[in-house]
């Protein structure tokens, strides 16, 4: 749990400066986009001068949270004195530099404090206060617990924000870190007037042809190791090219291989680049990826994890697989990571979605 004095500690920051600017990682999900606009909502109700401003811009099935469009995609031309100006900087759904692209490499040099409320796992301290909690399902349940801490009455605006927050990065209220107490968030939510099948089909129902096309295409490939315990599949350039699809639109693919029966782990590699390689592990509880993600230069959540290597990707396949074969095989599983770690040219940067 997060403590009340560390609560009251934002919210005496929040007292005392006038503005601030809200941002999240790379590719933001309906986690992050939820609780930005909720976290500025709030501030605005006390007339603070607030601003999200994002480096990647909002995916269309999000676009329902932004009705007034008041993310700031940051361009560097336009936005810097936006970073100079304000009083105070907030994370959200964020504990780590590298997945704020440049925007990151911008306020990390800037003196203001830096505020940070995120439910990942935190390798080093990243701002002036973190606020973290594993535990949370979302980032939208730590805001919704601060909110309740302060006794602000939530508005609709905000109540819509954090409930795509529960929805999205719990899969539905599928995934393992859906507990009781994202129910009851969850249930408090609708009770304030949320309208819970309209956000359904605003984020799952709304996909876009060619969203359909690459998953064809990228389902295709699919195939099985370790007595099908493990389920992979690619994505490749040339595919992105033939279904106009975008990187973006592939938000869920790493979580279908998951739903076979008998399937442990699911990895999807994704060619980002001829020589830079993004593999998003799933797994269906029992066996914790993290670990072995950060063997591949990456990170994550026990079941949701990643990396990106500089690696082509038909080099980055079977390294992978190989990997994971002896991470399956292995008794002690910590001892088959560290065995079989290899000495490829990884870049120290996890500019990766794991929820
Ligand atoms: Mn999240």
């Amino acid at each position: 749990m997060i403590e009340p004095h560390q609560w009251d500690q934002i919210q005496s920051i929040f007292d005392a400066h006038e503005s601030f600017l809200i941002s999240t990682h790379l590719n933001p999900d309906g986690d992050a986009l939820g609780a930005e606009i909720a976290l500025a909502e709030y501030l605005r109700c006390f007339n603070k001068k607030t601003y999200i401003v994002n480096i990647s811009p909002t995916m269309a099935n999000y676009s329902f949270l932004d009705p007034d469009e008041e993310i700031i995609i940051f361009d560097e031309t336009k936005h810097m004195h936006l970073l100079t100006d304000v009083d105070v900087f907030i994370f959200v759904d964020i504990s780590d530099w590298e997945r704020m692209g440049s925007l990151g490499d911008h306020i990390r040099r800037l003196e203001s404090p830096k505020i940070c409320i995120d439910h990942h796992h935190m390798t080093t301290k990243f701002s002036d206060i973190d606020i973290i909690l594993e535990a949370a399902s979302s980032t939208g349940e730590l805001i919704y617990d601060f909110l309740h801490h302060v006794n602000f009455k939530i508005t609709g605006k905000i109540a819509t924000a954090i409930y795509t927050c529960l929805l999205t990065d719990t899969g539905s209220f599928r995934f393992s870190n859906t507990t009781a107490r994202t129910h009851e968030i969850a249930a408090e939510l609708i009770h304030n007037g949320v309208n819970s099948r309209a956000i359904y089909e605003y984020v799952y129902e709304s996909n876009s042809p060619e969203k359909i096309i690459l998953m064809g295409l990228a389902l295709s490939t699919l195939k099985f190791e370790c007595d099908n315990r493990v389920a992979w599949f690619c994505l490749t350039q040339k595919m992105f090219a033939q279904s106009g699809a975008q990187l973006w639109d592939t938000e869920g693919f790493p979580e279908i291989p998951r739903t076979i029966k008998d399937v442990e782990v699911s990895i999807m590699f994704t060619e980002l680049e001829e020589n830079r390689t993004k593999i998003s592990l799933r797994s269906k509880g029992r066996i914790i990826i993290n670990a072995f993600a950060s063997s591949l230069g990456g990170g994550g959540h026990n079941y949701a994890a990643g990396a990106m290597v500089q690696q082509s990707l038909d080099e980055t396949i079977p390294w992978v697989l190989n990997q994971i074969k002896q991470l399956m095989s292995a008794e002690d599983i910590s001892h088959g990571i560290s065995a079989h770690r290899r000495g490829a040219t990884i870049k120290d940067d996890t500019l990766i979605n794991f929820d």
